[in-house]
């Protein structure tokens, strides 16, 4: 069969381990996580048995957002270590069959790139056109924030950390897009020489032995001529349906394959800013831009309230599974899906869609084989194999990512939150920081992170929440991921199997078949915290079978009708 869902491929049966450099393994005692760090981890990799780790940026980078803000493509931050220290990495992960994906940001520079300070130097510069420049718009009195008087900035756009997409330059009397941070220029990808900047860095790094790209919001590269006000008042972001998958995107992509991927076996995953399923093909699917999947975000919105991702709503196990069915079935056929519940962005999926409290482990296991079993690649962000938290955050002193800073200060202005303890509750809820806490690796202190102070709050849980003590306890979230990780890679089912939705209408039970020719699997999940009844529909009936992975003892090794427990998952093969 050449059906391209089911031709194989490296990065269809990986499994990805993301690494966020900064909060890793602190070698130096400075209390930032460094590649050395990492390099003294390696085997607790390899034991894990991850296929591939997504590297973070580590390039130099004044780090305003984490190293989202690259000030030079082709170097190493100093923070991080040196171009040796990487090379050694890249090394000791090859030498142990784990492959290296590093992330690419090309949406935008940090200000201090060269490109942006030659750019703002005047409107004559041969780098002017690297960025997008507009001048502002007159109005009477006050333009509000970041302009002079009388100047509004040239549209209504916002940026995704909070307030307008826009800042203005004093030097040239102009304003610079950037939809993220101040300090985070959009280049400009209409210019072609930006474009061959880029894919030549890009071959440089491939040319050094790395193995694909997770590529940053890629989706918002091509920004429609004019810059039209935003229409949308449901977008994620104000202004955002103007540019997502902007009128040139998949030309730039295209050209971006031909020229750098063409006849390479590299794995590329697209982040991707409100892509619908719909649309995903065109990126990911054969006749696509050549990408190998994407992230999408569609089940990591469910929780967000009226004000979206700044406001609280619920979720519910009902919209989860139509949300993620719909992906399963959307890219059956044509292009490949990622699976992930957490990463840098997100809060911690234990506390989110788990319980962190009594069935920490068991939801923690639960959420594993979801992300595990269903048909796509499956990402384990840093610290998710231990089952680590949310950060029970005390005060907003303890928080330093900008897009919480950020988004919190607009959501005060707005008036949306008042007191510091709703700013409080959101945060702990919401922010990014709570993925971006240190590695728990044991009980010593700061978790054995760092000898020095750690660059932020290390979660007051590692004593009982760790590695060392993950792997001497046989029933830990760490060993039950090796047995996900172990399970996968020996049952093709798993992998290029065909989903199949059983009981569509269960409030607390996702349970789903996994097809492929004569073999089938069976994965059952209690998304409850107490008690569910399971019932194996009649289409079940007869088929012999074997439980192949609880996260509980288990009781029969048939498929039969069962009281599951809380958070309870099973993984069953069935035979024909
Ligand atoms: O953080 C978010 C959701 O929780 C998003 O708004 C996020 O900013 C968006 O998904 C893009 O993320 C990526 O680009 C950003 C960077 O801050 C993120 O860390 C990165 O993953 C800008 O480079």
């Amino acid at each position: 069969m050449t059906d391209p869902g089911t031709r194989r491929s490296w990065w269809k049966e990986a499994v990805v381990y993301q690494i966020y450099p900064r909060s890793f393994n602190d070698s130096d005692g400075d209390g930032v996580g460094d590649i050395p760090g990492i390099i003294e981890k390696l085997d607790y990799l390899a034991d894990l048995g991850v296929d591939v780790v997504w590297l973070t940026p580590v390039y130099e980078s004044p780090d305003n957002d984490n190293g989202y803000d690259i000030a030079d493509y082709r170097s190493i931050d100093e923070r991080y270590g040196t171009m040796a220290d990487w090379e050694e990495l890249l090394a000791g992960l090859h030498e142990r069959d784990i492959r290296l994906v590093m992330d690419l940001v090309v949406n935008h520079t940090s200000s201090e790139h060269e490109w942006f300070r030659r750019s703002r130097e005047s409107k004559d510069s041969e780098y002017r056109d690297f960025y997008i420049w507009r001048e502002g718009r007159r109005v009477d009195g006050e333009g509000g924030p970041r302009g002079p008087e009388g100047e509004a900035p040239p549209n209504d756009w916002e940026s995704f950390f909070g307030g307008p997409a826009w800042s203005y330059d004093e030097r040239t009397g102009e304003w610079y897009l950037h939809l993220f941070d101040v300090k985070q220029p959009d280049l400009n990808w209409e210019n072609p020489a930006v474009r061959e900047e880029i894919f030549e860095m890009m071959e440089w790094w491939l040319a050094k032995g790395i193995d694909g790209f997770r590529m940053d919001v890629i989706n918002i590269i091509s920004k429609p001529e004019g810059l039209p006000d935003g229409e949308d008042p449901n977008a994620v972001v104000h202004g955002a349906d103007q540019y997502v998958n902007g009128p040139r995107v998949h030309e730039f992509l295209g050209e971006m394959y031909d020229r750098v991927f063409a006849g390479r076996d590299a794995m590329t995953v697209g982040e991707m800013v409100d892509l619908s399923v719909e649309e995903a093909p065109d990126y990911v699917g054969e006749d696509g831009d050549g990408m190998s999947m994407a992230f999408s975000f569609d089940h990591l919105r469910l929780d967000f309230g009226g004000n979206g991702r700044w406001s609280r709503g619920e979720w519910s196990l009902v919209e989860l599974r139509e949300v993620l069915s719909d992906w399963q079935d959307g890219l059956a056929d044509d292009g490949w899906n990622s699976l992930h519940l957490n990463n840098h962005d997100q809060p911690r999926a234990v506390s989110r869609f788990g319980d962190d409290g009594e069935y920490r482990r068991e939801s923690a296991k639960l959420l594993g084989t979801l992300t595990h079993t269903l048909r796509g690649t499956p990402y384990v962000y840093q610290g998710e194999e231990l089952g680590m938290t949310n950060y029970p955050f005390e005060s907003l002193d303890e928080v330093r990512d900008v897009d919480t800073l950020q988004n919190v200060a607009t959501a005060k202005l707005d008036g949306r939150i008042e007191t510091e303890e709703e700013a409080l509750d959101l945060v702990r809820y919401r922010s990014r920081d709570n993925a971006r806490t240190p590695m728990q690796w044991s009980a010593a202190e700061n978790a054995g992170f760092t000898a020095g102070e750690p660059w932020i709050g290390v979660n007051p849980n590692y004593p009982r929440i760790n590695a060392e003590r993950a792997r001497v306890d046989g029933d830990s979230v760490w060993h039950y991921y090796c047995d996900l990780i172990d399970l996968r890679s020996e049952h093709d089912v798993l992998v290029y199997g065909a989903y199949d939705l059983v009981l569509a209408d269960h409030e607390e039970v996702w349970a789903y078949t996994r097809t492929l020719g004569d073999e089938r699997a069976l994965v059952v999940l209690n998304f409850a915290d107490g008690r569910s009844r399971f019932e194996p529909p009649s289409s079940l009936d007869g088929a012999p079978s074997k439980l192949l992975l609880c996260n509980y003892e288990a009781t029969a090794s048939a498929v039969e009708p069962v009281e599951l427990r809380p958070y309870e998952a099973r993984v069953y093969r069935l035979t024909a």
